[in-house]
């Protein structure tokens, strides 16, 4: 993938991204017809790209196929895509070599015995919604479909890595890091291979053994733990990265790592045992002319803003970014809330027990954690937002994700986005309870509709809060905000949909929960417009979300200038 550094320096990669024969396959029949085996027409495109954002089609929901030939020196191959939307089928030269589901994740298919020379590599999308799709047809985002992160071939040679996976444990006084590696081995040759394997970290080497392997055996390498001293910490805005490298003879695996500590204490989130608090802001890896092909050069100008403004965090809603974003907060000592597109209202309660449907989600985060864990950034699993919480049909869902986060996650804390706090029994699972609420937009039973509900709410949760047994879990307040359109001002009386009113309701929003004593930080919504799906025909003007505090263009609009106020205000506040 990339990344911002190069994750090989043994390892030949094919670089796969760039023109690509593409053809709608409106009634999906290329199969039966042997598209695998060559299109004979077409147009071509570049991936990455989602085809929504070719001209006539933004609303084409269905298949596509995509074709690209390229050279090989041939052997073992390892096919990595960065996202597929939102199911995968793969053939090489017209034999099928595997599949995947889910638009946000990242997969490889390996293929053994490639001749050297010329190939071509078949990918069909599917990003058709039905009953066991992520997401589900109520989204509010757009359902864009095609090849939307990297594509490359990795020709593996000998014993190779696959992964490793660096845990660590810091000392009390955290200047020492225990380390270990999690190895994934293969050997890509077809006979017995035996090879040098070792890890280093920046300069040290942790471990260095002979291991065999038979022809494409895989197996897992825990190594022997290895004390670091005297390291330097990574935090909000100290960025300290250690260079991880794992080789074998024929092959490497390069990657950063930070040794940080996070955890909950009296009601407090510490960072390497200081108290922190959350500035921050909802992103949506989107525009509306890339789509979810989102480019390098613009998450730079995202963050860039979002730096500006005086946040420390980002809450990857709703899926997992691209590995060269959350390279890009390592980098910067931003922090990170990633999740799955497991998102709200879509989300039946029936659906809950849709044995394939969740089997589908727990595997997300299983990739989610195999492809993420080293990065020092993120700080919060999320284990869905704003399903029915309330029902006990999410209670083992919610229970077997955090109990699986918990174990193979790494040092980080657990949280869903609950919108209905007052009556969400999965609470219990998170480390931060999560409370997305639109009090001064949405109208709520209940509630009279005016800004006063934010104090009885806060009053109603902290009722809650002791009734559940659930004092000791600091909260977030993960969404809330108001849409305004760009441009658009009222300069007396604040009305919505008007920048003033949006900039009214996050002043109060953000000081009102600043100042409430168990809430340890903000993630107002959101921090750019998005494109949304037309199934959300309410308070959608254009399709759009328009609660971005920037425009799709990345405009600011008068939000913008109040949330940098406070969050430097507060960023002063020991
Ligand atoms: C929810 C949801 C967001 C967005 C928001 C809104 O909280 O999690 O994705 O849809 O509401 O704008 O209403």
């Amino acid at each position: 993938m990339k990344r911002l550094f190069n994750e090989h320096e043994k390892r030949s990669v094919i670089d796969l991204n760039g023109t690509w024969l593409f053809k709608l396959d409106k009634e999906n029949e290329g199969e039966s017809q042997g598209w695998q085996n060559g299109l004979t027409d077409g147009e071509y495109v570049t991936v990455p790209s989602c085809w929504n954002n070719e001209l006539g089609l933004l609303n084409y929901e269905g298949v596509a196929w995509y074709e690209k030939k390229f050279l090989t020196r041939g052997g073992t191959l390892k096919l990595d895509f960065g996202s597929v939307m939102s199911k995968a089928d793969a053939w090489l030269d017209g034999k099928w070599i595997g599949e995947h589901y889910g638009a946000f994740t990242q997969f490889e298919i390996i293929v053994n015995d490639v001749k050297e020379g010329y190939h071509t590599l078949t990918v069909r999308a599917d990003n058709r919604i039905d009953a066991n799709s992520f997401p589900q047809r109520y989204t509010d985002w757009f359902n864009y479909g095609g090849i939307a992160r990297d594509v490359e071939a990795n020709e593996l040679k000998g014993i190779s890595i696959l992964l490793n996976h660096l845990t660590y444990e810091l000392s009390s006084d955290l200047k020492n890091a225990t380390v270990s590696s999690v190895l994934e081995l293969y050997n890509a040759d077809s006979t017995e291979c035996t090879s040098g394997v070792s890890v280093k970290v920046g300069d040290t080497v942790i471990y260095n053994e002979q291991i065999t392997l038979q022809g494409y055996e895989k197996k897992t390498v825990k190594t022997p733990d290895f004390t670091l001293e005297n390291v330097e910490l990574w935090g909000i805005y100290k960025p300290n990265l250690y260079t991880v490298v794992a080789s074998t003879d024929t092959d490497d695996l390069i990657d950063k790592v930070g040794f940080r500590k996070i955890e909950v204490k009296d009601v407090s989130v510490l960072l390497n045992n200081e108290k922190i608090q959350f500035l921050g802001v909802n992103r949506h890896e989107e525009q509306a002319d890339w789509g979810f092909a989102f480019p390098a050069k613009l998450m730079k100008k995202d963050l860039d803003l979002i730096l500006d403004m005086g946040c420390n965090t980002v809450r990857g809603s709703h899926y997992p970014n691209s590995q060269i974003f959350v390279d890009m907060l390592d980098a910067r000592g931003i922090m990170f809330w990633s999740e799955i597109p497991m998102w709200g209202v879509g989300f039946s309660e029936a659906s809950l027990l849709n044995e394939e449907l969740m089997e589908k989600g727990f595997k997300m985060h299983q990739e989610m954690v195999k492809y993420y864990y080293n990065h020092p950034s993120i700080v919060l699993w999320g284990l869905h937002n704003e399903i029915p919480t309330y029902s006990p049909n999410s209670y083992h869902v919610s229970e077997k994700w955090s109990k699986y986060l918990r174990a193979n996650g790494g040092n980080r804390l657990i949280t869903h986005a609950s919108c209905h706090p007052m009556k969400d029994n999965d609470m219990g699972f998170d480390d931060i309870i999560s409370i997305n609420i639109y009090h001064g937009w949405y109208r709520y039973g209940g509630y009279d509709g005016t800004w006063k509900d934010w104090e009885k709410m806060i009053e109603q949760f902290t009722e809650r809060r002791k009734e559940m047994g659930w004092e000791d879990k600091p909260v977030l307040m993960s969404e809330f905000g108001a849409a305004a359109l760009a441009g658009y001002h009222t300069p007396f009386d604040t009305v919505k949909w008007s920048e003033e009113y949006q900039r009214d309701l996050f002043e109060y929003t953000i000081e009102l929960f600043h100042k409430t004593p168990y809430m340890v930080g903000t993630y107002p919504w959101q921090f750019a417009n998005i494109r949304t799906s037309p199934s959300m025909d309410i308070n959608r003007a254009r399709y759009f979300n328009n609660k971005g505090i920037v425009d799709e263009y990345r405009n600011p609009k008068l939000a913008y200038f109040k949330i940098k106020e406070l969050y430097h205000k507060y960023a002063e506040e020991k």
